[in-house]
């Protein structure tokens, strides 16, 4: 059952455990001993933003970044592993404060597009075809800030010009409806969907959920994955948990809430996710007090409860659970999920 399940994850998501307030809690550790954990962790892809595979990028050519690429490349056919995605790091440059693609100043907006191009130069290296976006500073602070519906077209004609850049290459966009920004311009799959079909290549854009993401925006993941899957547009996933509405918490995949991890397992399972070569992507991180010698733990057990979950998903007596919807008796159906969650 695993070998039907790839997992992924990004270098960010082994942590020093910084937050915004106060020290960091562990030491950085290099990119190359990071990819030595992979394998031993259970997991075979590993995401990138471009500058964790090419740092410093904005001050390299379009040659050099290409160069710094391929020795990434390199390292990871060392380790056996595959580059699910590159995604553009756009919230973190001078630049980028007032927006990427969306930033009032139009020469902001160009960086953005040049740096979006390298990206894409970058996964190609890495031989990948997929980029996620994540529009981290497409929104506002105060609504007066910007133009909503220019924000859109803004936000199209930069996936245009990614699509026209690179005829291979797919977009998953990554929604999330807060943080950094106050507002996010696209908060949810519905969003992002939508604005896939106002692209040119509507095929080519789909989504990457992501839990916390989905719970933030006061949704169920599982139903955004059900609305993405019958769009075809589930093209990744970044699976963990969120303790309520407050900062994106990125927690262990099922760690608050097994029961609503247990519905996303089920969803993707029950419609074959992973068998176009999607990852399961995690995007977790350890609790911030975790020591050094054990903070890959969060990696290793949000994988584990997806495969245990996936048993419990299928060990389900669909006979019994069809016949409680047909007497709409979601009562008894609840009471059958929860024993079953319980090992009953
Ligand atoms: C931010 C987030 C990012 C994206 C990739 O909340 O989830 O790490 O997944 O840019
Ligand atoms: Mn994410």
């Amino acid at each position: 059952m695993s070998g039907k399940y790839r997992f992924s994850f990004g270098p960010w998501n082994i942590h020093e455990g910084a937050d915004p307030f106060g020290p960091t809690v562990r030491d950085g550790i290099e990119f190359a001993k990071k990819l030595k954990m992979y394998k031993n962790l259970g997991f075979d892809g590993v995401q990138f933003h471009d500058d964790d595979a090419v740092p410093d990028m904005d001050n390299l050519s379009a040659q050099e970044i290409v160069k710094k690429a391929k020795e990434v490349r390199a390292m990871l056919d060392g380790e056996g592993l595959a580059a699910e995605f590159v995604a553009p790091r756009l919230w973190e440059d001078a630049r980028t404060i007032d927006g990427a693609y969306t930033a009032n100043d139009p020469a902001c907006r160009e960086y953005a597009k040049d740096r979006s191009r390298r990206t894409i130069d970058i996964a190609a290296a890495l031989e990948t075809r997929l980029i996620v976006l994540w529009l981290a500073r497409e929104g506002t602070y105060i609504r007066e800030a910007k133009d909503s519906s220019v924000a859109v077209e803004q936000i199209v004609e930069a996936i245009n010009g990614m699509l026209a850049y690179n005829p291979d290459i797919r977009i998953a966009i990554e929604p999330k409806p807060n943080e950094p920004m106050d507002q996010a311009y696209i908060p949810t799959t519905g969003h992002a969907i939508a604005v896939s079909f106002m692209t040119d290549a509507p095929q080519r854009v789909g989504v990457n959920i992501e839990s916390a993401h989905a719970i933030l925006a006061g949704l169920d993941p599982s139903d955004e994955m059900g609305f993405a899957l019958a769009y075809n547009k589930l093209f990744t996933v970044h699976l963990n948990d969120q303790n309520g509405l407050k900062f994106d918490e990125d927690k262990s995949f099922g760690a608050v809430d097994l029961r609503r991890a247990f519905n996303q397992v089920r969803i993707l399972d029950r419609y074959d996710y992973g068998a176009a070569g999607e990852f399961v992507g995690l995007d977790v991180k350890a609790m911030r007090t975790q020591k050094q010698s054990v903070a890959t733990k969060h990696l290793a057990n949000s994988r584990e409860i997806f495969l245990r979950l996936v048993k419990v998903a299928r060990s389900i007596d669909n006979k019994t659970v069809n016949q409680l919807i047909a007497d709409r008796d979601y009562e008894e159906l609840d009471m059958l999920i929860v024993d079953h969650l319980m090992g009953k």
